[in-house]
Order: C-alpha cells, then sequence, then structure tokens
C-alpha cells in the first residue's frame, strides 16, 4: 500500500522511501506553490479561494481513477495516509504554516547538494552554478521564459496558504504541424534501363521524457506545474500514448530510469512491436538512454553502449553515457546499406563545455568504429540527443562543421546555455592523448613496444594534432531542424521549463547530396546518405505560453518529442 503511493505520488515518493528523510515540512514544501492556469503567466497572482481543495478532478479524468493523494494543504488528510506520522511531531505541525508560506527559490539544503550530484566532481564543489542555487536575485540564465518571471516568492500572498481552484479549465493541447520537405530534388534519382527498388523511407524520434527522478531532484524547476500533471502514472501514460500515436520506426530516449524502463517503458513498447535497447548511467542516478527501433523494419547487427566514465582522466569523470547501434534495414532484396543510429544525453553543467566535448569526443569514436565500411567510408548516421548546448553554440558547430578551433575558449562559452561565468579556458590538447582518442575523434592503438614508446608518442603527437588548437571528427553531419520556426522566425524550442526555453535536442544525419539539409559541397551518395523527407515542426515560446509551458496536462516531459522521416536509397550494384 505505502509503496503504491511512493510510486504514484512524484513528490513525495523520493524523501518518504529514502532513510533520513527530511521533515514533513520539507515534503510538504514541494506543494508549496500555486498554480491556476491562465493565472500562471499573468501579472497578478490568482485570488486565493477553495483552500480545502487541493486540485481539481474535473480537470484530470484518468487521475480519479488513482488513488487521491491526500490535500497537500490539510494536515490531517497526511496523517490518515500513515506515512507521516513517525516522521513528524507536533512542534513541527504547528510551524508547518508559517514554513509553507516561504515559497522562495531557494532548495532546501540537503537537497540542493543532491541535484547536483553526477554533476561535479568533488574538488569542484566550490564553484556552484548560478542554476543550481536559484535564490532571489540570481541573474536569470539566456533563453529563460520571460513569462514565467511571476512565478515567484513575490507571487504568492503572504501568511496564506497557496490554494488550487475547485475546477480549472483544461489546458489548450498543443498543435504541431507535419513540414514536408519532399521538394522533387528529394525524389528518388532515375535509373537508366532498369527496374527502380523502393528506397527505405523511415522515421526517428529523440524524446527526452523527463525521468521522475530528476523531475523529484529539481522539483523547484516544476513550480509552474499543476502537481498532478507531475504524477508519474499520468505522466506515463502521456508519453507512451504519444509514442504510440508517432509511431517512429527508431526511437532514441533520454532520462529513461531504469526501473520505469524495465517495468513499464520496455513491455509497452515491445507489445507495439519494438526492439528495446538501454544503457543506464554510471553511478548513482537510475536513468539513461534507450533506443528502440520497430522489428519489423530493422534487425539488429550489433549494440554499443557508451560510458564517458574514465577512471584517471579528470575530463571524463562524469556519469553520462551514450548508446550506439548498428542496423540493417529489413528487405528482401538486402539492397540497402546498415545505418548507425546513436543516442546520447551530455552533461548538464552550463559552465563545464570542456567536459561536453570530451564526452562528445568519445561518442563520436564509438560512431566511426561502428559505422566504418571497409573501404574507410561511412555508413549513414542518425545522432539523436539531448546535448545540452544551444544551436550555433561552439559544441553545436563542432558537430555540423566537424572543426573546432578552441584555443582560448572559456568552457563556459561551448554549449551557449546560458550566461555563465567561469574562469577555465580550454587550452592545448583538449584531452589527454592518453584518453587513447586521436584530435580526429577516432579510437588509437596504443603502442605495444616500450622502446620506441616516447619517440613514437612525440612524433604521434605531432601527427593526431595534439600540438593544434583544434579538433576534428570524419563524419558528414547536419540538423534535421533548422532552429527557427519558418513562419514567424522565432526560436525553436526543445526544452522548457521555469528557467529555460531553449534548444537543446537534435536529431543529426548523414545527408545525401541534394538533401534539402546537406551543405552545398556535399558529396555523399543517396545510397550512402539519408534524405530528409519532413518532420514534426516545433514550436516557439509564444505557443508555450498558451500551454502553460512543460510539463503540462498533455505534453508530459519538460522537452518535446523532435520526429523526422528519411529516405535511404537501395544500393545500384545489387
Ligand atoms: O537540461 V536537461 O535537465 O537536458 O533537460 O539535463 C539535465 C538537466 C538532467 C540530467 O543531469 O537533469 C537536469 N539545474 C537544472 N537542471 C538540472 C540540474 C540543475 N542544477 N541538474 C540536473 N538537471
Amino acid at each position: 500500500m505505502m509503496r503504491q503511493f511512493i510510486c504514484r505520488h512524484p513528490m513525495f515518493g523520493r524523501y518518504l522511501s529514502t532513510a533520513g528523510s527530511p521533515p514533513a515540512r520539507t515534503v510538504l514544501r514541494h506543494w508549496g506553490h500555486w498554480y491556476q492556469p491562465g493565472y500562471l503567466w499573468s501579472t497578478r497572482p490568482p485570488h486565493v479561494q477553495h483552500r480545502s481543495t487541493p486540485f481539481s478532478s474535473a480537470r484530470h479524468p484518468s487521475y480519479n481513477r488513482q488513488p487521491r493523494p491526500p490535500g497537500p494543504y490539510n494536515w490531517s488528510s497526511w496523517r490518515n495516509t500513515g506515512v507521516l506520522p513517525h516522521q513528524t511531531h507536533p512542534r513541527q505541525s504547528v510551524r508547518f504554516s508559517g514554513d509553507l508560506m516561504d515559497c522562495s527559490d531557494r532548495e532546501p539544503p540537503q537537497k540542493r547538494r543532491k541535484s547536483t550530484e553526477g554533476e561535479r566532481s568533488p574538488g569542484e564543489r566550490s564553484q556552484r552554478s548560478p542554476e543550481r542555487l536559484p535564490t532571489k536575485g540570481t541573474r536569470r540564465p539566456k533563453g529563460s521564459p520571460e513569462w514565467l518571471r511571476n512565478v515567484t516568492k513575490d507571487s504568492v500572498p503572504t501568511g496564506k496558504f497557496p490554494s488550487s481552484p475547485k475546477s480549472t479549465p483544461a489546458t489548450p493541447e498543443l498543435t504541431r504541424h507535419w513540414e514536408d520537405l519532399s521538394h522533387p530534388h528529394n525524389a528518388r534519382p532515375s535509373v537508366k534501363g532498369g527496374k527502380q527498388k523502393r528506397p527505405c523511407d523511415f522515421s526517428v524520434m529523440s524524446y527526452n521524457i523527463l525521468s521522475q527522478d530528476l523531475l523529484c531532484d529539481n522539483a523547484y524547476l516544476y513550480r509552474h506545474c499543476n502537481p498532478p500533471d507531475l504524477d508519474w502514472q499520468h505522466r506515463f501514460s502521456n508519453i507512451i500514448k504519444e509514442l504510440e500515436q508517432r509511431s517512429a520506426d527508431i526511437m532514441c530516449l533520454q532520462e529513461v530510469q531504469e526501473d520505469h524502463y524495465k517495468e513499464q517503458i520496455k513491455p509497452s513498447l515491445e507489445s507495439l512491436g519494438y526492439h528495446c535497447e538501454f544503457k543506464r548511467r554510471t553511478g548513482v542516478k537510475p536513468d539513461g538512454c534507450a533506443v528502440v527501433f520497430k522489428r519489423e523494419r530493422f534487425s539488429l547487427v550489433s549494440c554499443h553502449p557508451v560510458e564517458y566514465f574514465r577512471r584517471g582522466v579528470p575530463l571524463l569523470d562524469r556519469d553520462n553515457v551514450g548508446l550506439v547501434l548498428l542496423l540493417r534495414p529489413i528487405d528482401s532484396s538486402g539492397s540497402f546499406t546498415n545505418i548507425c543510429v546513436a543516442n546520447t544525453h551530455l552533461l548538464y553543467n552550463p559552465r563545464r563545455g570542456d567536459i561536453k566535448l570530451a564526452q562528445l569526443a568519445v561518442l563520436l569514436a564509438e560512431i566511426s568504429r561502428v559505422a566504418q565500411l571497409p573501404d574507410g567510408s561511412f555508413c549513414p548516421v542518425v545522432l539523436c540527443g539531448d546535448f545540452n548546448s544551444v544551436p550555433w553554440s561552439p559544441l553545436y558547430h563542432f558537430i555540423k562543421e566537424s572543426k573546432l578551433e578552441y584555443d582560448g575558449l572559456p568552457t563556459a562559452k561551448v554549449s551557449g546555455q546560458e550566461n555563465s561565468r567561469g574562469q577555465r579556458i580550454l587550452t592545448v590538447p583538449i584531452w589527454p592523448k592518453s584518453l587513447g582518442i586521436s584530435q580526429k575523434c577516432q579510437f588509437e592503438s596504443p603502442s605495444k613496444d616500450p622502446e620506441v614508446k616516447d619517440l613514437e608518442q612525440e612524433a604521434l603527437a605531432e601527427i593526431d594534432g595534439f600540438t593544434k588548437p583544434s579538433i576534428q571528427h570524419s563524419l558528414q553531419l547536419t540538423s534535421a531542424y533548422s532552429h527557427y520556426l519558418k513562419e514567424s522566425g522565432h526560436p525553436e524550442i526543445t526544452t522548457c521549463h521555469s528557467r529555460t526555453a531553449i534548444t537543446v535536442d537534435y536529431i543529426f544525419y548523414t545527408a545525401a547530396m541534394g538533401d534539402v539539409m546537406a551543405h552545398p559541397e556535399c558529396s555523399v551518395s543517396p545510397e550512402m546518405g539519408l534524405q530528409l523527407l519532413g518532420r514534426l515542426a516545433l514550436v516557439g515560446e509564444a505557443e508555450l505560453e498558451k500551454v502553460n509551458g512543460l510539463p503540462n496536462q498533455h505534453n508530459s516531459s519538460d522537452h518535446l518529442p523532435l520526429l523526422t522521416c528519411f529516405r535511404l536509397h537501395p544500393r545500384t550494384d545489387n
């Protein structure tokens, strides 16, 4: 009974299930925000009414089927759950009122420490990012939604509990249209004097589904949300519905929590005909990356989990991961080349672009190894993920242009996430040769003969570019999205919560010659590259404002899924 309750109530489960839980007032603090659709973006706080009704049942039909949580602002209903009494005593219940009124952006100290776990090395503890300490007066990060400015401590009337209305209007649904990009240049090339074989069209989704564990860890980012919208069961049902409706042939998911993957996500996707692969992060965080594909469309050639953590390499001391799959399109004539699908979630920390670049280098080296053909060329690559970097940032530029001159670049500028200050500057070489990855992002084989090692190392350092202020890679990648909306010219948003509204998610791919997004100098043939046929349009800040930001009643992550359709042509020698 208690276990069930814990699973269903995101804001409580984490604390209640861990030893040494904070006192009840900390648990209750998470409900200590006000929520009213339509008022969220207004200049005035809502008129507080209906104190005894925590939230509407009319607004969440599915929620009625779940056991109801106790009213968050009603102390006796908490006691009735049997969950809290052993952790509380009368003094705390007396203080409850006053403590809850403090709806400042400040996190409880033990919570702040926890929420940045895995993002920072022990030596870094004193350097705190402004993101991590959301105190009053902190500069808002670049991309922070203006329309969320009112969700602050000052919006809540002092001395009163925040309250939710008895009945709330449903959040309007976000509309996203399909952008057809299959213009004549994208059509199948004509084959002289022979029967044309059909191309292989397939769709790819990239989606950060917001792990429940991270949602709880960073609860202050979701104060604008209606609490039941953050309930995992509600979110899971929306997410799985969306995945089923979009029905992508290949899906790259990030922030997939291991227990949810094993118990719910994998069984559901398998029943929809998907083969599922998963790589959990190293360290203590329970989420990871999943790549799933339709069994009727592809068969698995090989699967390569990638851990970025390397003992003894200071730049690779974080627990982020990637997952690389080699897939064979199912086709009776065997006319198609394999495709390499990679998924990752790079480090969040806005100041540590040096680490993000090193993680990316490890992933690119693995992709190059997996995708390389006997003649040294590469099969088509689709690289999806949450890169925690914005368009046109140095990291983004590196992926697309295959080269980055990095010398003197502040590490806080690499991802472009925010105007964070930082002391670190990138210097040559960006990562040590001992990592075994060249400055061209390829794995190197270590020299076996110790006698020649030193001389060889020096010579190799010269050849491999370890003395040059630049890094390169050999994959020709382009982004499937253009990062600006066609109609309005406004920036596309892939992630949005109370402190940010930016693009950090991408689908990069090997574009074939003539593809709409291909570089003018691209020379990749249509059977070794992909043509973008269409994509599910993203939205801008204005559209997200109308739906209360993310997550909301219908969109159950703080990211939106990216969805594209590609065409691969059959090999002509077959
Ligand atoms: O930006 V993300 O959310 O791609 O949606 O990636 C990270 C952040 C994710 C994995 O580490 O957790 C979120 N402030 C804001 N968000 C954070 C923080 C933080 N201090 N730490 C982790 N995340």
